[in-house]
C-alpha cells in the first residue's frame, strides 16, 4: 500500500516537474518570438527608409539612363547631302531581350511548394506550386528577358531554403555578341538578396574569363572585401554599393548598376580606351549569393523554409550593340552555317563589331568613329593589283599583300625579282637569263641579262663569236 502510494506521489512529482520545464520553455519561447516581432518591426521601419534612399537612387539612375541615350534612335553613317561620314550607331535598348539567359537552380524540378513573404510569421502564408512540367505554375530562366507586360508579369526562381539550404544561385545571360553596355536593372519578385555579384566577359570566347563588374550587398567589406559605397578613383574600379541590398519592398525592388556613372573619364569617353573597354560586355553573370532574411529560418519552420527564395521578373541590359561608330544596324546573318549577331559595317570596316578595316583599306591604322571624326578606313594603293594590305608603320602607309601579276614591292610598283617590263603599264616577264652564263638572274628593264666574260645573248646562254668552253666561270 505504501509502496503503491510512494509510486502514486513520484509520478505526481514527474508530472509536476514536467510542466515547470514546459511552462519555462514556453516563456522562453514567448519572449524569444516577441523580440523578434519587436525586432522585426523596428528592422521593418529602418528598411523603409532605406527604401526611400533606394528611391532616390533609382530617379538618379533613370536620369543618368536617359542621359546616355535612352531616347535617340540610331544614326546614319554618311551625310546624304555632303557624302561626309559620319559616326553612327545602333539604336540604344535592351540588350537582354530575348537573349538566353541560364540559372544553375530553378524551382519545380520537382514540383515544389513556395510561400509568399509578407513580413509577419502566420501559419496561413498565402503558398503556390512551382512545376516544371506545367506551363502554368513553371518559373524558368527565359522569364527573365522574355517580354515585358505588366499584366501578365512572369518571373524565374529558385528553390526554396527548404528546398535548397546553401547551394549558391547563379544567372548568366549570353548577349551573343559585345555590347556597350551603359545600366543594368534587374527587378525582384522575391525581396532583394543581402548580397549579389554582377560580373561580365568581354569577349564571345567561352573561355574567356568572368571579370567582376559590380558587387551589390549590405555587408561590402565582409562579403566582397571592398569597401562599401567608395568613390570611383580609377574607370575600372570596381565597386560595392549598399543601395540596394534591403529586404524592403518584399515584392518588386530594383537593383540597378550604371557604367558610367561616377569613373574619371565619364565626360571624355570618346579618348578614353579605358572606360571604352569597361562598358564593354558580351556576357553577363549574376550571383546571388545571399538571401534577406528576418532571421526566423534558424527555427527551422518549413513554412518560413518556403518564404525564401530568389525570384526575378525582369532583367534589362541598357545598351548598344558595339560596333565602334561605324554601324547603324546590329542584326542576325547567317556565318558558318549558324545565326550570329554583327554590325552591318560601314567606313570601309568589317567584322562583327566592325573592329577592323576591310582587306584592301589598312592604309592608316584603324580606329573607332567620335563625335568629330568617322575615322574612316583608307584604301592602300596597290594599283590594282592585290586584294589586301596592312598597315606598316615604318613606311607609314599599307603595304600591299600578294601582289599579282609577278609584280612586288609595298604598293606592287614594281616588277618582282628576275622579271623585267619597260613600262609600268606593260606586264612584267620572266629575265629567264641563263645560271650559267649570267652573273645574276635579274635582267634589265629591256630584259637583256648580265653577261659573264666572253658570253652574250639576251639570256647570256652562249658564247661569243671565237669563245668556247661555255661554263660557270663564262667562255675562253
Ligand atoms: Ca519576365
Amino acid at each position: 500500500m505504501r509502496q503503491v502510494l510512494k509510486d502514486g506521489c513520484n509520478k505526481v512529482k514527474r508530472m509536476f516537474y514536467k510542466l515547470i520545464l514546459t511552462l519555462v520553455v514556453a516563456e522562453k519561447t514567448s519572449k524569444r518570438f516577441l523580440q523578434t516581432i519587436e525586432t522585426r518591426q523596428q528592422k521593418l521601419v529602418r528598411r523603409q527608409r532605406k527604401h526611400w534612399r533606394n528611391f532616390s537612387s533609382v530617379l538618379r539612375f533613370l536620369a543618368l539612363f536617359l542621359f546616355l541615350g535612352g531616347v535617340d534612335s540610331r544614326s546614319p553613317c554618311l551625310n546624304e547631302l555632303t557624302k561626309a561620314t559620319l559616326r553612327c550607331m545602333p539604336s540604344f535598348g535592351n540588350a537582354a531581350f530575348e537573349k538566353t539567359v541560364i540559372s544553375n537552380n530553378t524551382c519545380g524540378n520537382p514540383p515544389s511548394e513556395f510561400c509568399v513573404q509578407t513580413g509577419v510569421t502566420s501559419p496561413t502564408k498565402e503558398c503556390e506550386l512551382c512545376n516544371a512540367t506545367e506551363p502554368r505554375y513553371s518559373h524558368p530562366a527565359e522569364f527573365i528577358t522574355d517580354i515585358k507586360n505588366d499584366q501578365n508579369r512572369t518571373w524565374w526562381q529558385s528553390e526554396t531554403l527548404l528546398h535548397n539550404p546553401d547551394k549558391p544561385v547563379t544567372l548568366t545571360l549570353d548577349l551573343g555578341k559585345s555590347y556597350d553596355v551603359s545600366y543594368i536593372r534587374i527587378r525582384f519578385r522575391s525581396p532583394r538578396p543581402e548580397s549579389m555579384a554582377i560580373y561580365k566577359r568581354t569577349s564571345t570566347d567561352p573561355k574567356a574569363p568572368w571579370i567582376p563588374y559590380q558587387y551589390l550587398s549590405a555587408s561590402c567589406e565582409k562579403t566582397y572585401k571592398v569597401k562599401a559605397n567608395d568613390i570611383a578613383k580609377t574607370n575600372q574600379q570596381v565597386l560595392c554599393t549598399d543601395a540596394f541590398s534591403s529586404i524592403s519592398p518584399l515584392t518588386g525592388g530594383n537593383v540597378a548598376f550604371t557604367t558610367l556613372e561616377g569613373r574619371p573619364d565619364n565626360l571624355n569617353f570618346d579618348n578614353s580606351p579605358e572606360l571604352q573597354e569597361w562598358v564593354t560586355a558580351s556576357a553577363i553573370r549574376i550571383d546571388l549569393d545571399r538571401m534577406n532574411t528576418f532571421g526566423d529560418e534558424v527555427f527551422g519552420d518549413s513554412n518560413v523554409l518556403r518564404s525564401y527564395y530568389f525570384a526575378i521578373i525582369d532583367l534589362t541590359v541598357g545598351g548598344r550593340c558595339k560596333c565602334n561608330g561605324h554601324a547603324a544596324v546590329c542584326m542576325k546573318k547567317q556565318e558558318s552555317g549558324r545565326l550570329q549577331l554583327r554590325c552591318i559595317c560601314h567606313h570601309n570596316t568589317t567584322g562583327i563589331d566592325c573592329q577592323k578595316c576591310d582587306p584592301l583599306f589598312n592604309n592608316r591604322p584603324w580606329a573607332r568613329a567620335t563625335e568629330d571624326s568617322a575615322n574612316e578606313c583608307i584604301k592602300c594603293n596597290c594599283n590594282d593589283l592585290a586584294d589586301s594590305c596592312v598597315y606598316d608603320e615604318n613606311l607609314g602607309f599599307g603595304r600591299c599583300e600578294n601582289c599579282k601579276r609577278n609584280t612586288a614591292g609595298p604598293q606592287c610598283e614594281r616588277c618582282r625579282d628576275n622579271f623585267f617590263r619597260l613600262t609600268s603599264s606593260d606586264d612584267c616577264q620572266a629575265c629567264k637569263c641563263d645560271p650559267v652564263g649570267s652573273v645574276s638572274l635579274q635582267c634589265d628593264p629591256t630584259g637583256q641579262c648580265t653577261c659573264k666574260p666572253g658570253v652574250t645573248g639576251v639570256k647570256c646562254d652562249r658564247c661569243q663569236p671565237n669563245y668556247f668552253g661555255f661554263s660557270q666561270t663564262g667562255c675562253r
